[in-house]
């Protein structure tokens, strides 16, 4: 049954039907009736397997083809008729020629098979951040993640009305083939066209495609900022709650950082932590002259390796019931299991790819980029603001990257313009959440690299401009947990001790702490980072806050070069910053 007569949405409805053939049509409108149907009938085609109900009530696996397992980043496109409308990172074909090749892998794609139609709000529906979209798609596993991942049904057709101010999505399978795996986005249509995958971030296209990359191209018409960013609440022992919010690109712990739980000495005085979300914020300025954040998401995508008891116990029990799971382990109990989730790798269970496994054979039952789908309600450290529909107030924002020798723990910069500078230097290695080699330096500014919809020398404009109409303008912090000793392991333990830092982050925010200058920013003393209970000497907290000459001499060369890709669109202002870096690193020991 159609669910809209808005003829917007039925033309379009209908083109699509007509160009990829499915055999049938089918409306999706959230219940839960619905649902519990395509979960059983994905039973029975194999799609998803049904998973212990008493171990794990609700749960599914999910197996994705051994070929499509993350992001694609060289297959993903911006579509503008204007040459440089995508800038120097991104990827770009004009549009007539995109169209052309996807209708060819369009037509008649989705014969013999079904079609649903998702109406989902990024946003809670209504509210003044929410923006509407509708994905086509011939994968049930992207019907029950997006029932997950966003505000999904057929309410969102009464919000959007007669209007045309929705995003359209179409994603077909295909043929799954790689060679012919696009994920092109036209934002002057509108329109995002995924095909010949069915991985999460190719495939929901609410998600990365949407929430990003589209938003952060209307964005920048709008006066708001879509960012790759966790929003994080923080109440201290006064009572006084506030929030940050804070970048690292894929699967560098921004679910973890999201969800941590502090030590028992920081519980004990009453600090809590809260999640309001763990990987895209929608930022826009406030009548009161702060900016204001929501999580335009309603479920956590997390990677499961390294998420346990230790690293994210949040996490390990939001996923406990109604979660959908991606490439894990699956036991013979029925049950599931990745690499670090506990010492005790099972026995007779299968792999990712549902072959026998070994685990002493020395290859990984998991794959590195398996995922968890679950909703943001079964998290235990949910924040009450969540559903908030006019978001949180932003103290701070934080930049982070994994540095294995070059960024300090932490760095406050020493105005707007020197934060956007920082963030515009954001480097990491690379992780498995996108495809290629991992562990390689790679400059990530604003952790937005594969997900800014436009030209990043634009999007830093729009930064600083943002900056410029903010009263109370956040304050810009940079961190690095990720540093490490000459002999591999890491300087700092991480996880629940890092609101050791944000502790630090805070008080700078609100004028309650010092600091010392330093040719990166203000660094905290040592003895104003809160060392109780720890473990770690002020010689390693030293070691942790400095800065090397030779490394940032060679750094400030990489960024000029990676400066030097966008001509005239680099705003003066940064070239101005790097300016001042360099001399900055000249007068360093
Ligand atoms: O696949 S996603 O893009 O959704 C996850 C990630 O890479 O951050
Ligand atoms: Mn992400």
């Amino acid at each position: 049954m159609e669910l809209t007569d808005n003829r917007f949405v039925t033309e379009w409805i209908n083109e699509v039907i007509a160009m990829t053939q499915p055999d049938e049509t089918v409306w999706i409108d959230g219940s839960e009736e619905q649902l519990a149907k395509l979960r059983l009938e994905a039973v029975k085609t194999g799609e998803i397997i049904k998973l212990n109900e008493k171990e794990l009530p609700g749960c599914f696996l999910h197996r994705s083809d051994p070929r499509d397992v993350a992001r694609v980043e060289e297959r993903t496109f911006i579509c503008t008729k204007d040459p440089s409308g995508a800038g120097p990172t991104n990827n770009r074909m004009a549009p007539e020629e995109m169209y052309g090749k996807l209708r060819d892998i369009c037509t008649g794609a989705m014969r013999g098979r079904t079609m649903y139609v998702i109406p989902y709000s990024l946003g809670v529906i209504g509210s003044e951040f929410a923006k509407y979209g509708i994905e086509l798609t011939d994968s049930v596993y992207v019907v029950l993640s997006m029932a997950i991942m966003t505000h999904m049904g057929k309410e969102v057709y009464k919000a959007l009305g007669s209007g045309s101010d929705f995003i359209k999505g179409l994603h077909t399978k295909a043929k799954l083939d790689p060679e012919q795996r696009y994920i092109a986005h036209f934002p002057e249509d509108k329109t995002i066209i995924s095909v010949n995958s069915a991985y999460g971030g190719n495939v929901l296209l609410g998600k990365k495609c949407f929430a990003l990359r589209m938003a952060s191209v209307s964005g920048r018409d709008e006066n708001r900022l879509a960012e790759h960013m966790l929003i994080l609440e923080v109440e201290d022992p006064k009572g006084r709650v506030r929030y940050l919010s804070a970048a690292f690109p894929s699967a560098c712990g921004k679910t973890n950082l999201a969800m941590l739980v502090p030590p028992e000495i920081y519980r004990d005085k009453g600090w809590k932590i809260r999640c309001v979300g763990d990987d895209i914020a929608w930022l826009k300025p406030g009548e009161d002259g702060r900016l204001w954040a929501v999580n335009p998401e309603n479920g956590f995508f997390g990677v499961l390796p390294g998420t346990n008891e230790r690293s994210n116990p949040n996490a390990l029990a939001a996923i406990k019931k109604n979660t959908l799971y991606t490439n894990v382990v699956l036991t013979k109990e029925n049950t599931v299991w990745w690499e670090r989730l506990d010492g005790n790798p099972p026995r007779g269970a299968v792999n990712w790819k549902g072959e026998p496994w070994d685990p002493d054979d020395g290859s990984s039952g998991a794959h590195p980029n398996s995922r968890f789908t679950t909703p943001a309600v079964n998290c235990p450290c949910l924040s009450r603001e969540y559903f908030n529909p006019v978001g949180v107030p932003i103290s701070a924002i934080v930049f982070g990257g994994r540095r294995t020798k070059t960024a300090p723990l932490v760095y406050q910069s020493r105005d707007w313009t020197h934060g956007v500078f920082a963030g515009s230097i954001m480097a990491s290695e690379t992780t498995a959440a996108a495809a290629g080699a991992v562990g390689v330096v790679r400059r990530d500014p604003m952790a937005m690299l594969p997900f800014c919809g436009y030209d990043m020398g634009d999007y830093w404009r729009h930064w600083l401009n943002m900056g410029a109409g903010l009263e109370k303008a956040p304050k810009i912090f940079s961190v690095n947990w990720f540093r490490k000793n000459d002999d591999g392991s890491f300087i700092w333990p991480g996880f629940g001790e890092n609101i050791r830092v944000l502790e630090w982050i805070l008080a700078r925010c609100f004028d309650e702490v010092e600091a010392d200058i330093s040719p990166l920013g203000f660094i905290p003393k040592v003895s104003d980072i809160n060392t109780d209970g720890l473990d770690i000497s002020p010689e390693a907290l030293e070691r942790l806050l400095s800065a090397d000459k030779s490394l940032w001499e060679s750094e400030c060369g990489e960024i000029r070069e990676f400066y030097s890709k966008f001509g005239g669109k680099l705003p003066e202002e940064l070239l101005r910053q790097l300016e001042i870096l360099e001399n900055n690193v000249g007068t360093m020991e």
